[in-house]
């Protein structure tokens, strides 16, 4: 770079075009005539990291010199999405670059379209992660992200004929330029071998566990820029490397080839993200995946906390971990083994330790959801830390017994141990007992899990129990998303709420303004046509943009009521066919999201959305009045181009399933309405934006418990329902599968035959009348308008700067840092 004097005069354009050049021939060995479309895109990356790394490391020093207390945020899934927009709304750049690649022949925003998504995550526990880390650099908070670098992140879905085909996500293909490779950031994570008791000089016992396989952890870095401030954070994930371990051991035998192999399998740890998404896997892998991110992170942790410390009784005072689930709650019994066989500390002292640095974040209570690993995993794979789990459970339950004497039933149901005839170790519950903080993710999960999930360890420790109810980020999900809605914004009330979304209060007055609600018109007009080419050029559909555009997209799942959407899909459907002259509100109704591989009845659900549409997009009596679109490949880039083209915002799981749900504030945010039921952050929505502005439908979650306890029978309302026979009879008779009569006959089976556990038909009549007064709005559109205006005036509630204000203040106990540029 020039010196100082001499940059200042040249202007930031030169600069940016000088140093996308040297990055293409510099880095990248490329000229105009060898450089690939992605070459391009990597120089132009590689300019843009370079004005991340100078704040980055300025961030970093003054980390190091101020010595704040840091956070620690342990998640197994990033679910980032793409890097360089991003980056550059937040370095403000975005015009300079627009401006910089536009006078060398480019199209910035096709360079942004061009780029492969972080897909590092299933859906909301790695969105949510990603939400924090941009909110925390944002608000300068010392915090990172750990987490693993999957070499494949979430399969790439395709459909053929109907249903959904997996392909590997070969992310890395054309490199990762956002990424740093920290090759002295290595750490050894020991798996299998056996502990054996020793003296030391003193008599005292100690553990040591050997004949361990090691695998090394190396540490990639990515910056985190914040928004409109120096602050540039980390994210740092462990990939797999073999140790040189293997060398000595395998090499030595003379078996070359069986030792090369040996070497390979250890690095598979980090290979792919596991795509199960609430669905039980109980897989090995996924189990030293799992402590592979605890054993590394733990240890750097430690390593850095020394840097600065010797007393490791300090280390509360200065570290913050926060689990993300209880994927990575290995670390718990990881700190403990690391406090008392490496630094010597006594139980009590370590566990003090332990404790107060751990707090727990629960994402779901579906019963299937909360892992449970088989404590034969525990013994051939990490049998120090059976050790360390039964001593913690063994005082645990004495304190138990204390509090509750002769209460045996309740021993058995808080035990970390679950004695079934496989004996299991309940991670949710060593989470628990592990931490000073369990939170749950919306005010309603936060009353089940203290009520009804929970119960036993909130009678115990009800101090522990707190509410954080999730947000995201509106740097991502309004401003580089929907750039029109959120210029709109801007020249209306300023540009204030993109660090405080509560100045989103202000829209309130102009949901009035007739010139503000018109403009509001023509910018979803305007998104929407922008879906309709979408998707006529990726399904070969037309569908009508001015139709409602009625969207659910999320991961398939039972609980999550997809279905019940194709449920009122079909009755829309036969309505028409009945009266194919009648008035009909025209809709499109466009579902996106993946089902988990070994989830076959979600990939079921899948083929008959896309039957149900075949059917109804070809049948001339239908028109345009009624459209139905499955979008491939759900992702944050997918996402990006959905919510700013919504109408309406599908929120419809059971009462009392969804934890909290993020895709809801996304769509109101960006100005639709929303249908749903009272679960999850849906009731703070609804509080934030009155109860009517929002179409609410279905059982409360107590009405939910209360059917369950007088005995439900979704044959009742089968047979008393005329439309919803007619609707359920087609689906197991063939009539959206002709060719295969039976295909769809086990959807039908679950609901009729199999208790319907989710209670779509008890919420059938609710939502389908529910569903006609959306339609009836529709027909006024200034006053759709005003109500999606005021929608997007409530939701300052729901920026993740406001949930990780939260946690820093409640649970962590950390205070922004100002970073001041070094000159
Ligand atoms: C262990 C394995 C089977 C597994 C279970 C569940 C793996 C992944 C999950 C995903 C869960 C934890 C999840 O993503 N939960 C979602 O978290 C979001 C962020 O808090 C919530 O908004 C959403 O309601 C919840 O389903």
């Amino acid at each position: 770079l020039p010196p100082p004097e001499q940059s200042a005069e040249l202007d930031t354009l030169m600069l940016i075009i000088k140093s996308f050049l040297e990055h293409l021939e510099y880095t990248l060995g490329k000229d105009k005539y060898s450089a690939t479309r992605h070459d391009i895109f990597n120089a132009l990356a590689y300019a843009v990291r370079d004005r991340m790394v100078e704040r980055w490391l300025d961030t970093q020093q003054a980390y190091y010199n101020q010595d704040p207390k840091r956070v620690y945020y342990l998640s197994m899934e990033f679910l980032m999405g793409r890097t360089l927009e991003n980056s550059l709304v937040n370095l403000g750049l975005l015009d300079d670059f627009r401006d910089a690649m536009n006078s060398l022949g480019f199209d910035l925003d096709v360079l942004i379209d061009q780029e492969q998504d972080a897909g590092l995550g299933n859906g909301g526990l790695g969105r949510l992660a990603a939400c924090f880390l941009d909110s925390m650099a944002t608000m300068g908070i010392p915090g990172y992200g750990y987490g693993i670098r999957y070499e494949y992140g979430i399969f790439r879905q395709n459909i053929v004929d109907g249903a959904q085909v997996e392909y590997p996500d070969n992310w890395l293909r054309y490199r990762n330029p956002w990424e740093l490779d920290r090759q002295e950031h290595l750490h050894p994570v020991k798996f299998y071998g056996r502990v054996v008791e020793r003296k030391d000089a003193e008599g005292n016992t100690i553990f040591a566990w050997i004949d361990t396989e090691d695998v090394m952890a190396m540490a990639y870095d990515t910056p985190i820029p914040g928004f409109g401030t120096n602050s540039v954070n980390t994210m740092r994930l462990w990939t797999a490397k073999s140790s040189r371990d293997f060398d000595l051991t395998f090499f030595n035998e003379g078996n070359y080839i069986r030792a090369v192999e040996k070497k390979m399998l250890s690095e598979n740890i980090s290979k792919v993200l596991y795509p199960a998404d609430h669905i039980p896997e109980g897989k090995e892998l996924r189990f030293k995946q799992e402590y592979f991110l605890a054993s590394a992170t733990i240890q750097d942790v430690i390593y850095r906390f020394r840097k600065n410390h010797s007393d490791l009784r300090l280390i509360p005072d200065k570290v913050a971990i926060q689990l993300n689930d209880t994927h990575p709650s290995l670390a718990i019994p990881e700190m403990m083994r690391l406090l008392m066989d490496w630094e010597r500390l006594d139980w009590d002292t370590a566990w003090d330790i332990t404790t107060r640095t751990f707090a727990y974040t629960n994402h779901t209570i579906l019963p299937e959801a909360l892992e449970k690993w088989p404590v034969w995993f525990l013994e051939q794979i990490l049998p120090r830390h059976l050790q360390i789990i039964y001593e913690i459970n063994d005082r645990f339950l004495a304190q138990v017994r204390l509090r509750f004497p002769g209460d045996t039933g309740r021993l058995e149901r808080m035990s970390l141990v679950e004695e079934h005839w496989e004996r299991k170790i309940r991670m949710a519950h060593l989470a628990i007992v592990g931490s000073h903080s369990v939170n749950g993710v919306a005010a309603l999960h936060t009353d089940i899990l203290k009520e009804k999930v929970f119960t036993d360890f909130f009678e115990m420790w009800p101090e522990r129990f707190n509410n954080k109810t999730n947000g995201i980020t509106q740097r991502r999900w309004l401003k580089s998303a929907n750039p029109d809605q959120a210029g709109l914004i801007s020249r209306a009330i300023g540009d204030g709420w993109i660090t405080d979304l509560d100045q989103l209060h202000t829209l309130a007055e102009l949901a009035e303004d007739r010139e503000f609600v018109h403009a509001w018109q023509r910018v979803k007009q305007e998104n929407k046509k922008r879906l309709a080419d979408y998707i006529f050029r990726h399904n070969c559909i037309r569908v009508n943009a001015d139709s409602l555009f009625d969207c659910q997209v999320k991961r398939i799942h039972e609980y999550k009521r997809q279905l019940l959407n194709v449920l009122h899909v079909i009755t829309l459907y036969n309505r028409i066919k009945a009266d194919p002259t009648g008035d009909f509100v025209p809709r499109t109704v466009i579902f996106s999201g993946k089902a988990a591989p070994a989830y076959a009845l979600a990939k079921l659900i899948i083929r008959l959305i896309n039957a149900v549409g075949d059917v109804v997009n070809n049948d001339p009596d239908v028109g345009d009045r009624l459209k139905v679109v499955f979008l491939a490949n759900y992702s944050v880039s997918l996402a990006e181009k959905i919510f700013p083209a919504a109408d309406l915002s599908e929120q419809i799981s059971t009462a009392g399933t969804e934890a909290s749900g993020t895709g809801n504030m996304k769509f109101a945010l960006n100005g639709a309405l929303t249908i749903g039921t009272l679960d999850g952050a849906n009731i703070e929505i609804m509080e934030e934006v009155g109860r009517e502005n929002i179409f609410i439908f279905g059982m409360t979650a107590g009405e939910v418990d209360e059917l369950h306890r007088r005995g439900y029978d979704p044959r009742d309302y089968y047979h008393r329902i005329p439309e919803l026979k007619q609707v359920l009879d087609q689906i197991a008779e063939g009539f959206f599968s002709p060719a295969t009569p039976d295909l769809f006959r086990p959807i039908v089976d679950v609901l009729l035959n199999q208790g319907d556990n989710y209670m779509l038909l008890a919420d059938y009549a609710s939502y389908v009348a529910c569903q006609e007064e959306v339609s009836r709005l529709y027909l006024d559109p200034d006053e759709w308008a005003r109500r999606a205006i005021l929608n997007c005036a409530g939701m300052g509630k729901f920026s993740s700067d406001r949930t990780i204000a939260e946690y820093a203040r409640d649970i962590w106990g950390v205070e922004p840092v100002e970073v001041r540029p070094v000159l």
